[in-house]
């Protein structure tokens, strides 16, 4: 008995050993095999108890069982050890350094001249005016004649304008569409319509692109007077380039407008003042408008004796170009990201 209880206390402190060095949860496993197993090597012992007196067996026994108890104990602390050593392990491996600098991701946005038309829509809609959109390639009637200009009108020549045949062309401005808006709307009124676009002309130089963008607006209804029309156009720039701008009239012609005038805005550079921007004015041409020829008003089948109307017309680019002081129209359509990122 005593050499079974010996060969007990060796095996326990044998485990002891061995399962404090046990670094992996495969091995630990292995090892209550071979110690705690069905043939382990406490089973082996007790196997001889058949050889003792029955007041031995309970001794070898009990303390096969304190043993077995020990060594689950040890096992499972060593199990737990093992497991958070490698939950650790797995953090460590996975950390993230917060204070690392990022990955920018790179956003994209509107084009300016998409958000400078965006921008005068926005502040017509406010006034309760309409958008109308057309298209590009208009016949003669709607770009020319409805328009009041003339056969022999320098804009009609072939070297100005892109033909399609001799009756279609690219339009030159977005009146057409608002020959257009006057045509599906008479005998309605008031109109109040903005019509923005792409127009085309027969150009190319700094100042000049063959396609530029253009906003025009209509107004027809009784009563209309030019100063409907400085009012208007007031709010409208005051609204685009900050409260404290003006506005000026100049005399100038248009073949469908009559009375025609120039419309200046203060130089914002100088205030007023004078200076390179404004070419020591105070003041930057920004608009043509007027008002509406009544021969226009007539072809569109308006009374012109009861209504009237106002007209403007300005080109998107030089808008552009004021409001973000840019000297080469040209920048707009290279898509040169370098450019197109300063916005
Ligand atoms: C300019 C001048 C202008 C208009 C456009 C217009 C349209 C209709 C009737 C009468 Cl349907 N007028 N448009 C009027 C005056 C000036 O544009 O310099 N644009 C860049």
């Amino acid at each position: 008995m005593e050499q079974m209880l010996e060969a007990l206390k060796k095996i326990e402190s044998e485990a002891k050993t061995v399962f404090g060095r046990v670094s992996d949860r495969d091995e630990l496993n292995n090892l209550r095999i071979r110690y705690l197993g069905k043939k382990g090597e406490l089973t082996g012992i007790l196997k001889g108890m058949g050889k003792l007196s029955g007041e031995d067996r309970p001794k070898v026994g009990q303390l096969a069982n304190e043993i077995r108890q020990t060594l689950e104990e040890v096992i499972s602390r060593k199990s737990e050890e093992l497991e958070e050593a490698a939950l650790k392990q797995q953090i460590e491996a996975e950390k993230i350094d917060v204070t690392l600098a990022g990955t920018k991701i790179e956003c994209g946005h509107f084009h300016p001249l998409t958000r400078i038309i965006d921008e005068i829509k926005d502040i017509f809609l406010g006034m309760g005016y309409e958008i109308g959109e057309g298209p590009e390639i208009e016949n003669d009637y709607n770009n020319f004649e409805g328009l009041n200009l003339p056969k022999d009108h320098p804009a009609r020549d072939m070297q100005d304008s892109f033909y399609i045949s001799e009756d279609i062309l690219l339009r030159t401005h977005t009146s057409p569409m608002q020959v257009r808006t006057m045509a599906a709307k008479v005998p309605e009124y008031p109109v109040k319509v903005i019509c923005p676009g792409r127009v085309f002309r027969r150009d190319d130089d700094a100042t000049h692109s063959p396609m530029f963008h253009q906003i025009e607006g209509l107004v027809i209804d009784e009563n209309i007077s030019m100063a409907d029309l400085k009012g208007t156009l007031l709010k409208v720039m005051q609204q685009l380039f900050g409260p404290d701008r003006e506005i000026r009239l100049r005399p100038s012609y248009f073949p469908f407008t009559e009375p025609s005038t120039e419309v200046d805005v203060s130089c914002g550079i100088c205030g007023g003042k004078g200076c390179r921007t404004c070419s020591d004015s105070g003041w930057l041409e920004i608009l043509g408008a007027g008002m509406v020829h009544p021969h226009v008003l007539e072809m569109a089948g308006y009374d012109s004796t009861k209504l009237q109307g106002f007209a403007f017309g300005f080109g998107v680019e030089r808008i552009a170009m004021l409001k973000y002081g840019i000297d080469d129209l040209r920048v707009f359509y290279d898509n040169d990201v370098r450019f197109l990122g300063e916005f």
